[in-house]
């Protein structure tokens, strides 16, 4: 994709009175992450900021040492051309390595573009593409694929690519042993970094995020979760990722002086065996991994009475499921919906039960605005509110929340409202407590146990068949993922694609396995009758609800 066909500015900042009303209010305190670690180091020495295995050996690195490796590898990516506002697309398991690589190209600052370790050719393509990145960081072959040959075939073609880093290799190695040298502090209200959005139509946007708005988040999360010295984080999902990164997250770990440890994966047996070892605090999962730790707790032998709060969040827990975690881990559950837009809402740890088993949590920031508006018009306005207490559109604006997509200003004014409120697309109602429920969600996109999947993008990799002349991919509940994804397919004329042919087709598109569709319907036209020739979104719709019915 040409970047520059979405023609506009690249990120659109808070308008200056807002901004200057964040930074009076504290919220924005003008901190870099680099200067962050420099604190945290000088605060917490030779406690242990990180615990992580990689290559079957585990480290151990104290704030000091995490500090002196970020600053050698800044070093390290400056010897090497890179230079501050530079992207370099990291796509990093739960290494150790992922810390100080984050945090040495925050010193530079220059800006991670955060991919998943699931993602695969056509994904970092795009990033790379979009973000026009300089350098893309991956590790070798990790969960039986070799990332380093993928980011090589990213780095064949496109053009602003010059370096592939390998953790692991002799280059990142001498890299990382580059001597120190001074650097000036980037801005702290410039971008730090970009995230991936879940996405609704077409392939991922990316996510301008700012020292000093992520920060204010992530200050708040470690508070609201009560994150000690003495606490000890676990990462259990893929770090990259809004949540295990910032809600509270490896960052809101660190900015508490507590430890945090990298799972290698989030099974239930890994995870117990590194609670146990390391007497885990509190760690975040998605409902269909609480749902197989719940489970497996009623079998182990493993000794989790460290664990004090499971957070669960990324996509809706149910209550028979939040009823269950806490007798059956020991802990107590904390709701969290968030986005890596930015509004993060938090069940808190003196809230009445009933609240946390109901409810998604309330908002981080006494700043987030919310509005519940008319759920049926997507182009509601933010005073389109409904009465209180009803199901409506969430809006939201505030100190961590963007205004706009990174190089996107085509598809950032419906994503936005004409006063800077992020359409979230999802459905919720508020209580009187100013707590959010979810209840469902307006957008095109399936949620498969918190991986988020964009309709659209997997419609177009179908229909670059040539047997394919139309699809739809729509959501069917599943018992374990929540809801799974089903393709509707209708063949050009003559053609006759099987499911288990589009499957491997799309997946050998080189996209994340979450994305390959579960199930395939070919079908002769869409079997939706009375709907005639409509838009995607009226069809999705009708789909859904035959899929539904089963
Ligand atoms: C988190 O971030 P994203 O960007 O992967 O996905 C955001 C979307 C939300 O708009 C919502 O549709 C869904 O994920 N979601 C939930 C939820 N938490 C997220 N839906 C229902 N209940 C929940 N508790 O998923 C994310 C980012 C930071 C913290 C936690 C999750």
């Amino acid at each position: 994709m040409d970047p520059s066909s979405d023609a506009g500015p690249d990120h659109t900042p808070w308008p200056p009175a807002v901004a200057a009303r964040y930074r009076a209010s504290g919220h924005w305190r003008g901190q870099t992450f680099g200067a962050l670690l420099t604190s945290l180091a000088e605060a917490h020495t030779d406690r242990t900021a990180v615990v992580g295995e990689r290559a079957g050996a585990t480290a151990r690195w104290t704030f000091t040492e995490l500090d002196e490796r970020a600053h050698r590898i800044a070093a390290g990516l400056v010897e090497l051309g890179v230079r501050a506002g530079d992207r370099v697309v990291v796509q990093l398991p739960n290494v150790p390595e992922f810390l100080p690589a984050v945090f040495g190209l925050w010193r530079v600052g220059a800006w991670p573009v955060f991919a998943l370790p699931a993602h695969r050719d056509s994904e970092l393509r795009h990033f790379a593409e979009q973000s026009g990145a300089v350098a893309v960081l991956t590790v070798g072959e990790h969960e039986r694929h070799d990332h380093a040959a993928t980011a090589r075939a990213v780095a064949a073609g496109v053009r602003s690519v010059r370096h592939v880093l390998v953790v692991g290799s002799a280059e990142f190695d001498d890299l990382a042993a580059t001597a120190p040298r001074e650097l000036p502090d980037p801005d702290p209200a410039g971008v730090a970094f970009l995230q991936l959005s879940g996405g609704s139509t077409g392939l991922p946007k990316l996510i301008p995020r700012t020292h000093d708005d992520y920060l204010y988040s992530v200050r708040e999360s470690a508070r609201i979760c009560a994150l000690r010295p003495d606490s000890v984080y676990l990462a259990a999902l893929p770090v990259a990722h809004n949540y295990p990164l910032s809600s509270p997250g490896v960052l809101g770990a660190l900015h508490a002086g507590a430890t945090t440890v990298l799972a290698p994966r989030p099974d239930a047996d890994t995870a117990f065996r590194l609670i146990e070892a390391e007497g885990v605090t509190i760690t975040g999962v998605v409902p269909p991994l609480a749902a197989a730790w719940v489970q497996a707790a009623a079998r182990t032998s493993r000794d989790l009475s460290s664990l004090e709060v499971l957070l669960v969040g990324g996509a809706k827990c149910g209550r028979e499921l939040a009823e269950r975690i806490g007798p059956a881990l020991g802990c107590r559950l904390q709701q969290v919906f968030g986005m890596a837009e930015g509004l993060v809402c938090y069940t808190r740890l003196d809230d009445p039960d009933e609240l946390v088993l109901t409810t998604q949590g309330r908002p981080i920031s006494p700043d987030d605005e919310i509005r519940v508006v008319d759920p049926d018009n997507p182009a509601a306005a933010s005073t389109d509110e409904v009465p209180a207490g009803e199901v409506g559109a969430l809006l939201t604006r505030g100190p961590y929340t963007i205004r706009g997509y990174y190089r996107a200003a085509g598809h950032n004014a419906t994503a936005f409202t004409a006063d800077g409120f992020y359409r979230t697309g999802d459905l919720v109602r508020r209580t009187p407590t100013g707590h959010l429920e979810v209840v469902g969600r307006a957008k095109e996109q399936i949620n498969r146990g918190g991986e988020k999947v964009a309709a659209e993008e997997v419609e177009n990799h179908l229909m670059a068949h040539p047997g394919v002349l139309d699809a739809a991919v729509v959501a069917v509940p599943d018992e374990y993922l929540g809801e799974r994804t089903c393709a509707y397919v209708v063949p050009v004329a003559g053609a006759a694609p099987t499911a288990p042919e589009l499957r491997r087709f799309v997946r050998e598109r080189g996209v994340a396995a979450f994305k390959v569709p579960d199930l395939v319907q070919v079908v002769e036209a869409f079997p939706v009758t009375g709907v005639g020739k409509t838009s995607k979104r009226e069809l999705r719709v009708a789909l859904a609800a035959l899929a539904k019915e089963g």
